[in-house]
């Protein structure tokens, strides 16, 4: 093991000259790690893929290129090679299993043992981990953690925190584009994404909310494409036995980029060449705020009443909405 991590720190030394950011991944023993990795290499997480302890491997992450390096507990806590890396690094994430208390406790535990080895200027990201898991720990209540309060109040440092779902993808990408962003100090991918239509599905396909950007773009019937994308999302999750949905669909110049969260589905179409990640995180985004709006007023009939007002909560697309002649007659 020395070996590999002795040649893994020359590899970052190297990488560094190359000016190539390095983030490493860290978190207890079953918290996630290697999931991440898969999300960034392939979009998925799947329970059979096999499981590495140490990983070191470079991911592209819309126009960006990162060094990724997977660290197990021993490794972090006793390697010296291990602390060397640790003090020269750009961006640090450490996955949290919030699947219980006694998880949470733990990894809070071993971030104090670690949290003084990493300089300051280190963007730190934590990832709540598994809220996909009916017993998890809430998010507010793993905030009120004491340990993790002394964290955030470490005014000198850049540090944030999300729940997240790796194996779903449910925040996932928006959680990464801040660590991501903080690490290669470019502007949020989103920029390199143009929104062209936004379909919002309930359960079993039917369309809640349905908005054009773009005066050029067909338009499809709405229920006619949301009987496809249900029935994609069925066919997947029976062949691929998981419960995960199509991520992206690319249907001549654009892609459908599609998301499900908490019975919804939204589908965003973009170009088709525009960054799959900023994609997905933009649309969550949108996807969260329609979620809020509903929550606000939950007695608004759909898909009638609700106007896109929400959208303008997302900057990028106020900017867009900002361009657009009233439609709201249409609703
Ligand atoms: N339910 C759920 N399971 C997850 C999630 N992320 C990872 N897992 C599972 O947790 C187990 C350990 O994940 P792995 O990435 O190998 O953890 P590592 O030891 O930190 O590298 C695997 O069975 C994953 O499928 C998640 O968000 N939700
Ligand atoms: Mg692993």
């Amino acid at each position: 093991m020395s070996g590999y991590l002795s040649f893994i720190r020359d590899k970052l030394m190297a990488s560094q000259e190359e000016k190539i950011p390095q983030c490493a991944i860290l978190g207890l023993e079953g918290s996630g790690k290697s999931s991440v990795i898969s999300r960034l290499l392939y979009g998925t997480v799947s329970d059979d893929q096999p499981m590495q302890q140490t990983c070191f491997i470079n991911v592209s992450y819309g126009k960006s290129t990162i060094t990724i390096l997977e660290a197990d507990e021993e490794t972090s806590r006793e390697s010296p090679y291990f602390q060397d890396i640790l003090g020269k690094i750009d961006g640090i994430v450490f996955v949290i299993d919030s699947q219980s208390l006694r998880h949470v406790e733990a990894s809070f535990e071993y971030i104090f043992s670690l949290f003084d080895k990493i300089p300051q200027t280190t963007s730190i990201l934590f990832l709540a981990n598994k809220t996909d898991l009916p017993d998890s720990v809430p998010f507010p209540d793993l905030l009120q953690d004491p340990a993790f309060q002394v964290i955030m109040d470490d005014i000198n440092r850049s540090v944030s925190i999300y729940p997240v779902s790796i194996k779903t993808g449910e925040n996932f990408y928006t959680a990464f584009d801040w660590v991501i962003s903080r690490m290669t100090g470019r502007t949020p991918l989103r920029e390199e994404v143009t929104p062209k239509r936004v379909i919002i599905l309930q359960e079993g396909g039917v369309p809640a909310f349905d908005h054009t950007f773009d005066a050029s773009v067909e338009e499809h019937d709405s229920t006619l494409l949301g009987g496809l994308i249900s029935a994609l999302n069925i066919m997947a999750s029976t062949i691929f036995e998981s419960e995960s949905v199509m991520d992206v669909v690319k249907l001549g110049g654009m892609k459908m980029v599609i998301r499900k969260m908490g019975g919804w589905s939204i589908v965003l179409f973009v170009d088709r060449d525009d960054s799959e990640s900023k994609a997905q995180s933009l649309a969550e985004e949108i996807l969260n705020a329609f979620q809020e709006e509903k929550e606000r007023d939950p007695s608004k009939d759909l898909p009638k009443q609700i106007k896109y007002e929400f959208l303008t909560k997302i900057p990028e697309i106020a900017i867009l909405l900002d361009q657009q002649p009233e439609r709201d007659d249409e609703y």
